[in-house]
């Protein structure tokens, strides 16, 4: 006998069972007992068993652990043997589910004790036989658990005992078969009334997926049971207007309505222009049946997937409680996020892989989602074999130990035990699981499409097919639960249903158009956000304490310091940017507004600005000043996020969603990454207004700033923001000083309930602790953010001045620093801080400061189809008229946003800088483009 013969895990099964048996043979079962009554361990088995074992005659050792092995070979790939497919493909099949494998035969087996297999199986078996039979019934029959990939031994035993145990089973009573009967009756109906009335017309049918709705149901009942407060679902197109109708109980009328499209050129509100979106992205919110659960559906953009951080972030924001001052509580229990993904989408788009890297992070982490795969077995026209790697489309969730039962949509009980496991799992182990709903699609991917030029074997297969609820009902008629009568008057029931639905339809009232959401305009100018010095300074105290003991780190020793000089003078430029933004976030917790904070290093900060967060110098231990204010009045929480953009940022647009009065904010490392989730910035963040009527508040901070880094660390790209920009849909500052930058956080604050908008806030990098941006105490005392910063220098001699020069940002500090400065008195140097909306009055009246000026120069440091000059273009010919002419002075249009080597970045610098001061400068760069007076351009946009 070899060793390998007795290797895996059943060989130390047996011997443990044996060793139980030594030590106390009463403590095995007695057909064990009389096994191993008659054996002895061989020495390669294990040796030190084996010197302790009494003498005897050695039985047939392989045999036993050849059935411990089968048995556990049937635990861990019985999965492969499973029938998951409705349309009958074959099983992957594995060998080690076959007893020859093992070197055995039944006829072995049959003289081996149950206890040998172990698990409920073996309860009433009467031999090993039996109880393998069982347990190939549990693993190898519709159901694949797909489970031996659990690191943590207590799931992966709950798990096993789960299935086994058939404990999750529904009781197929009359009463209940009937009521599920009814239930996918009423899916199957609803699309088959739509195909009839609306034949041809898209609507991505669930048919061949109909369990999903009982599945559904199922996990509802389970959350609503346990006192959930808020179950989130995140699904793409296929099956949504049938959860829309069914789950988030959406009126037929209103479903029936939009197929009809009723819009009347005169109900188009021409003023705002178009929005509203396709039926099969809109979201809902309803109150459960059974009460005190709310279950919202969030909109969905057509990227795929793209909805899964959002659906987290919203789970996790319905869970947080942060009314209270310090860290936010987190209560899994009062939410649960449901996530429908497409058997192509789920292996093939990035963000699935992001959003699951968040389920067990500390600032993410939702106590487990819910994931369907509603695997029809087709991504459009391309096959599994086209879209993954992995063996099913579920792979992906292995790496991250996450539970997977792959079940057959054809069989219903099966169906219901899987959202029964996956729901007590969530409950148990506050971690996601995952169903793979494996069915097929009957239709092609829409409604118009024809599946057989592709697909003409599956097509014909999938004709032939009966649906799940002609099958179902045959087998309960055949079981005499049921008549055929009931099961057909099902089927007219929810006919009549719908037909007079439609019948009494009155599309143009039925028909809810999106409901238009315009901002308030002039509110953000008004809204005052100075606090008195006497908060400040009482503010900058509790932020400069430490607890007891408490060992900062020498360097921040002495920054702090300093900033405990900060507000002593109050005309003294002593406030810098981290200053200003530590005491605008703790004055708005002060005020009860509760604040997320997340990026890559936010708690230290990219540029070592910020340290939120202290590490006690000897110990480690943290400590969190903005959590122990206190003059606090709400939670704050500050996480570092992982490397990722896309995730994170549609999680924190989730989390605005539900908490729209949280201020959360996210911080790109530098600027230009936040193009990795510029799927979740077009699709929800710039156009969920128009789209959907959502109002969206979170705030970006996007470093930003031509500084020789190359390409790649320059820009924060504001010319996307302004390409989207448009109905005043965000905001989008570029600040230059503490103070504006102090003002434009409070007035979000202050705005999140009143006039809620996107904030991007492009930062400063070497500028964080440059003199040119610091702020007096003072300038937080008082007043606003200002949208434009005239040149409070040039204003003493304005009749003089004959070029206006317009700029944002960090080129204003370049500008101002030249030796040219003070004796360029015809040039004037004024600040647009803020970009979007643009700032039409405020522009308006500091051109009618300067009288004498003969030209507008707009300069920036970004490529001309860079920044802001194309959105400023037709805006600012608008506002000059025929007064002046315009100029550009900048970077010359390119398809890179900056040069790679830091020496010619200044020499671009340098000449852009020098031409906005008329020095025709001695070293000219070709990249650098100084325009001829620009006039009689296209009219403006003509839209805000
Ligand atoms: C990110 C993204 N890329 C491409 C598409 C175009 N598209 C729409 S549906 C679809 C196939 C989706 O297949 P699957 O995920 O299996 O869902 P199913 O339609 O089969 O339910 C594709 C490629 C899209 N909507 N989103
Ligand atoms: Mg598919």
């Amino acid at each position: 006998m070899t060793l390998d013969r007795f290797s895996g895990a059943n060989a130390g099964y047996v011997l443990e069972l044996y060793e139980k048996y030594r030590q106390d043979p009463q403590s095995v079962d007695a057909a064990t007992r009389e096994v191993f009554e008659s054996w002895t361990p061989a020495d390669a088995v294990a040796p030190a068993a084996a010197a302790t074992a009494p003498a005897g005659a050695s039985p047939d050792v392989h045999v036993i652990v050849g059935a411990a092995n089968l048995a556990e070979s049937i635990r861990r790939f019985g999965h492969l043997a499973a029938q998951l497919d409705p349309l009958g493909s074959a099983q992957i099949g594995d060998s080690t589910l076959l007893p020859k494998t093992h070197g055995i035969t039944d006829d072995d087996l049959k003289r081996l004790p149950a206890s040998l297999v172990g698990g409920p199986p073996a309860e009433n078996s009467a031999n090993a036989y039996e109880a393998i039979e069982k347990l190939r019934r549990v693993y190898c029959s519709t159901t694949g658990f797909d489970i031996a990939h659990l690191f943590v031994p207590t799931e992966r035993a709950w798990m096993r005992e789960a299935a086994e145990s058939g404990r999750y089973l529904p009781a197929m009573d009359p009463a209940n078969a009937e009521a599920l009967l009814d239930r996918i009756t009423q899916v199957e109906v609803f699309e088959r009334f739509l195909q009839r009335t609306f034949t041809g017309k898209t609507r991505f049918s669930i048919e061949g997926l109909d369990m999903l709705l009982p599945i559904l149901d199922e996990i509802m009942a389970g959350a609503a049971g346990t006192g959930t407060r808020h179950m989130m679902l995140g699904m793409a197109h296929r099956g949504r207007l049938n959860v829309l109708a069914h789950i988030l109980q959406k009126p037929y009328a209103q479903i029936l309505a939009e197929f009809k499209d009723p819009i009347a050129v005169q109900m188009l509100r021409l003023d705002l222009g178009f929005m509203g979106d396709v039926k099969y992205h809109a979201g809902g919110t309803t109150e459960s049946a059974a009460g005190h659960m709310w279950v919202s559906m969030a909109p969905n953009p057509s990227h795929l997937e793209a909805v899964n951080p959002v659906v987290a972030g919203m789970a996790r924001a319905a869970g947080t409680l942060a009314d209270r001052a310090g860290a936010p509580i987190f209560d899994g229990a009062m939410t649960l996020p449901v996530l429908i993904h497409g058997d192509s989408a789920f292996p093939g788009q990035g963000i699935v892989a992001e959003t699951l890297n968040l389920s067990r992070l500390d600032g993410y982490h939702t106590d487990g989602a819910i994931h369907i795969i509603a695997n029809n077995q087709l991504g459009f026209t391309a096959t599994p074999g086209e879209s993954y790697s992995t063996s099913y489309a579920s792979g992906l969730a292995r790496g991250f130990k996450i539970p997977i039962v792959h079940v057959n949509a054809d069989d219903p009980a099966a169906c219901l035990e899987a959202a029964r496991l996956a729901w007590e799992y969530r409950a148990r182990f506050n971690k996601d699981f995952l169903i793979d709903l494996v069915g097929y699609r009957r239709h092609g991917h829409n409604e118009g499409d024809e599946p057989a030029f592709t697909q003409p074997v599956m097509y014909r297969n999938i004709n032939a097919h009966k649906s799940v609820r002609e099958l179902f009902a045959e087998s309960l008629v055949k079981h005499d639960t049921l008549s055929q009568q009931t099961a057909d008057g099902l089927v007219k029931k929810h006919f009549t249903v719908l037909e007079q639905a439609f019948a009494s339809l009155k599309p143009e009232e039925d028909y809810v158009p999106p409901i238009p959401t315009p901002a308030t305009p002039g509110l953000a100018a008004k809204t005052h956000t100075g606090v008195p010095i006497e908060l400040l300074r009482d503010l900058n105290e509790s932020l400069l304490s430490t607890p007891e003991g408490f060992n900062v780190h020498k360097k921040l020793e002495r920054v702090r310091d300093r900033k405990r000089n900060m507000l002593v003078s109050v005309n003294e430029r002593t406030v810098d940017w981290g200053g200003a933004e530590e005491l605008a976030f703790a004055s708005i917790l002060a005020e009860g507004v509760p604040m997320r904070l997340t990026g890559e290093d936010v708690q230290r900060g990219t540029f070592s600005h910020r340290h939120a967060v202290l590490h006690d110098a000897v110990t480690g231990v943290e400590h969190v000043p903005l959590q122990q204010l206190p003059q606090a009045r709400a939670s704050f929480e500050i996480h570092n996020s992982p490397l990722t953009e896309a995730a994170t940022i549609g999680f924190e647009f989730g989390y605005n969603m539900q908490e729209p009065k949280h201020l959360v904010i996210w911080e790109a490392q530098y600027g230009d990454f936040i193009n990795g989730a510029q799927i979740i910035l077009d699709q929800f963040v710039t156009s969920g207004r128009a789209k959907w009527g959502l109002k969206p508040s979170l705030v970006f901070l996007l470093p930003h700033g031509y500084e020789g880094q190359g390409p790649e660390h320059s820009s924060a790209r504001p010319e996307r923001f302004l390409q989207a920009a448009s109905d005043i849909n965000l905001r989008l500052v570029n600040c230059t000083t503490a103070a504006q930058y102090f003002h434009v956080l409070r007035r979000q604050a202050t705005l999140l309930d009143k006039d809620p908008l996107p904030l991007i806030i492009l930062t400063p990098k070497s500028l964080l602790r440059h003199a040119a941006v610091s702020s007096t105490p003072q300038e937080l005392t008082e007043g606003h953010f200002r949208s434009v910063l005239d040149d409070t220098e040039a204003l003493t001699r304005a009749k003089g001045v004959r070029r206006l020069v317009l700029c944002s940002g960090k080129v204003y500090v370049d500008l101002i620093s030249h030796e040219r400065r003070p004796s360029a008195k015809d040039v004037a140097i004024c600040r647009v801080e803020q970009l979007y909306p643009f700032p039409n009055v405020a522009l308006r009246e500091v051109l009618e400061h300067y009288p004498s000026i003969t030209e507008v120069a707009w300069v920036q440091e970004e490529p001309s189809n860079m920044g802001a000059w194309e959105f400023m273009w037709p805006r600012l010919e608008e506002l000059i008229g025929d007064r002046c002419g315009l100029r550009y002075i900048g970077r010359a249009r390119n398809s890179s946003p900056s040069e790679g080597s830091s020496a010619w970045h200044q020499v671009n610098q340098k000449v852009l800088v020098e031409l906005a001061f008329d020095l025709r400068a001695d070293m000219l760069s070709p990249s650098v483009v100084w325009s001829k007076p620009l006039r009689s351009l296209a009219p403006a946009a003509g839209k805000k």
